[in-house]
């Protein structure tokens, strides 16, 4: 059944915009009408119907999606989130900025979380220098990106220690693992695919919806063979292939926060699944609500 969130809400921070707030709606009406707004038929670019001359026929398009709340819990207005993940009962959560842009202590951190309260039960803060991202367990181990560091760090799952770290040449957005390969992004429209135990680059494919690069592939969660990918900036979860890099669907997130809500969050970010109880959960950045959500087709 539908769940609403209660009414009572407490604002996080009133007053002005943050500087790391960006232009949420221009974007995400730009790329929807960049993907709606097109006449020309995807397969002879004419717009004129089917290669083979039959009248009347209309492009297919990609598969949309809207979403149907199944529950509603808490979730930390604090956490600035970048990387969401849900293994065995236990929802883990990366949260970024750096403390070193703005002043503030403790807000890059990898922690453990109860689903049904939002309370953090386990956090370890990162060093003020490094802007935490995408987080992916692997064999016991949980890999944390940093954006621009070009360095991601091991953690024991249970204990957070930290167990190493690894290396990569690109930004460090979002992460997920499909089992043998982990897949990464870097707000680019590429998915790179790396060795689990070595890091090492091993593929990387271009996200295209329609034929077109589909950029700034931010939060992963690899669902049932497919990679779910928050576009940065909009309420868009685009649906990719990870073999071809096509956008198979694209689910419209909008909606999920009342319209003063909206205005002290950032965007949304955070995608995780519970593999055991098929269930899928998505949330934002600083947004005071994580959701239970399943996919409705739009005709
Ligand atoms: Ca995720």
């Amino acid at each position: 059944m539908d769940k609403q969130p209660p009414i009572s809400r407490v604002p996080l921070t009133p007053g002005r915009s943050p500087w790391y707030r960006r232009p949420l709606i221009l974007v995400s009406t730009t790329l929807l009408c960049s993907l709606s707004c097109s006449s020309s038929d995807p397969v002879d670019g004419s717009g004129n119907g089917s290669p083979n001359g039959d009248s009347g026929e209309q492009p297919q398009g990609t598969p949309r999606f809207t979403y149907r709340l199944l529950n509603v819990y808490p979730h930390d207005s604090k956490a600035f989130t970048q990387g969401l993940i849900f293994d065995n009962g236990v929802l883990y959560e990366g949260t970024g900025l750096s403390a070193l842009s703005t002043r503030l202590q403790g807000i890059s951190s990898l922690r453990r979380v109860e689903l049904e309260t939002g309370e953090v039960l386990q956090q370890r803060l990162l060093d003020d220098r490094y802007f935490g991202e995408g987080i992916a367990l692997v064999s016991g181990r949980i890999i944390q990106l940093t954006l621009n560091s070009n360095l991601g760090f091991l953690y024991d799952k249970d204990s957070f220690a930290l167990q190493g770290d690894v290396t990569y040449e690109t930004a460090g957005w979002g992460l997920t693992f499909d089992g043998n390969r982990l897949i990464m992004s870097d707000g680019t429209a590429n998915l790179y695919f790396r060795d689990p135990a070595t890091f090492e680059l091993l593929s990387q494919v271009e996200v295209l919806v329609e034929g077109t690069p589909l950029h700034n592939i931010n939060e992963l969660e690899f669902v049932k063979g497919e990679v779910f990918a928050n576009i940065w900036s909009t309420d868009l979860i685009a649906r990719i292939s990870p073999d071809t890099g096509e956008v198979l669907g694209l689910i419209d997130m909008s909606g999920l926060l009342t319209s003063r809500e909206q205005a002290r969050v950032d965007v949304l970010n955070g995608i995780a699944y519970d593999a055991v109880g098929d269930r899928l959960f998505v949330t934002g950045k600083f947004y005071p609500w994580l959701f239970e959500i399943e996919l409705v087709p739009q005709p």
